[in-house]
């Protein structure tokens, strides 16, 4: 079942969201997006729940669903995707039996970024992307590719590599001129998502990709999220083992995505204990917190957690004094809705007892 959409907007969900998915249906669900001549797509989904599974496969060109462009699965927080050109298709690769809540997207066409040059190892030649965002790849990715160099700059960019292949790329920050190397990206990882920030307004993507290579898509944003947010879904917990700190939710200041979990353990050193302190707070509220919220924790180990805490809503939580020397801190999100979040820090004072 083909679903063409050609529309400057609209909704896609999957059968029976946000209950579960029957497998009959879709499986046969193909959403076909086509925008109009100099626009692409841009698709963010706001809530992505699948079976781990079960996978969401996207591909450019709705004529050929294989390769694809980038295939997902399990519980993700929002993310955002750019059309290479003018078309984005959806097919959902199900496995009998499985099902989840599904997925809930929304799609716009946009007008077409800016993307111009040809890369060109031998004359180490740059493409210049420049607009909103779009999604950029190296030659035919991803087969292995012969070429060896993709470069792109782009404005207020926000990259975020999202499949990759044997492969690494270097991102620098480029202000007046002056190259500030970001880091070293994608590797062989092809699940997680990694994302870089620009700290001005142009970004240059570099590498050799004489195997493999990467997909990634660049988004332009108003402001980036302070370093001491927590930038990634973590499953495992980001330690903070000095004698103070600050750490704060998913991309604050900016809105928190859907589904979004990070978790701290504050640890002071011996004879020590830890004083929190939360200086904004504004997550979406609801009865007993049971959407958004952050949970604290004290004790000497998580599982042994002695007192809980739960947090939602827009009222600062207390200045909290453990009893311990570990705190733990949890933040999660459900899966709608988009808010601030919040921004804490701790420090230790000595344990008198
Ligand atoms: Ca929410």
């Amino acid at each position: 079942m083909n679903i063409l959409l050609q529309n400057s907007s609209g909704v896609i969900k999957t059968p029976g969201y946000p209950i579960s998915y029957p497998y009959k249906l879709i499986s046969q669900c193909r959403w076909k997006l086509i925008a109009p001549e100099g626009e692409m797509v841009r698709l963010t989904f706001l809530s992505f729940q699948m079976n781990i599974y079960d996978s969401v496969e996207i591909t450019d060109n709705v004529d050929v669903w294989n390769p694809y462009f980038l295939t997902r699965s399990g519980l993700l927080p929002s993310f955002t995707v750019y059309s290479t050109g003018r078309q984005l298709g959806i097919n959902v690769n199900v496995k009998v039996g499985n099902t989840g809540p599904g997925f809930s997207a929304i799609y716009s066409m946009v007008p077409a970024a800016v993307s111009s040059g040809t890369c060109n190892p031998d004359k180490n030649s740059t493409v210049h992307m420049a607009g909103e965002g779009m999604s950029f790849l190296t030659r035919d990715f991803p087969n292995t590719s012969e070429m060896a160099l993709a470069v792109g700059t782009s404005q207020h960019p926000q990259g975020s590599f999202i499949r990759c292949k044997k492969t690494y790329a270097e991102v620098f920050d480029v202000t007046n001129s002056t190259r500030t190397f970001l880091g070293k990206f994608c590797f062989n990882q092809d699940v997680s998502e990694q994302v870089v920030y620009s700290k001005g307004n142009n970004l240059l993507v570099s590498g050799t990709f004489r195997q493999g290579g990467f997909i990634a898509t660049y988004e332009s944003v108003k402001s980036i999220p302070a370093q001491y947010s927590c930038l990634s879904n973590c499953y495992r917990q980001i330690q903070l083992n000095e004698t103070s700190g600050e750490f704060a939710s998913f991309n604050y200041p900016l809105l928190y995505p859907n589904g979004a979990r990070c978790s701290w353990e504050l640890k002071a050193p011996a004879g020590y204990l830890i004083q929190l302190t939360f200086h904004s707070f504004n997550l979406e509220n609801s009865q007993d917190c049971k959407a958004d919220y952050v949970e604290v924790r004290q004790s000497e180990s998580y599982t042994w957690a002695t007192k809980v805490d739960r947090f939602c809503g827009s009222s600062l939580p207390p200045v909290m004094r453990s009893k311990y020397s570990k705190v733990y801190v949890d933040f999660v999100s459900d899966r709608s809705g988009g808010y601030p979040g919040f921004h804490a820090s701790y420090t230790v004072f000595p344990d008198r007892k």
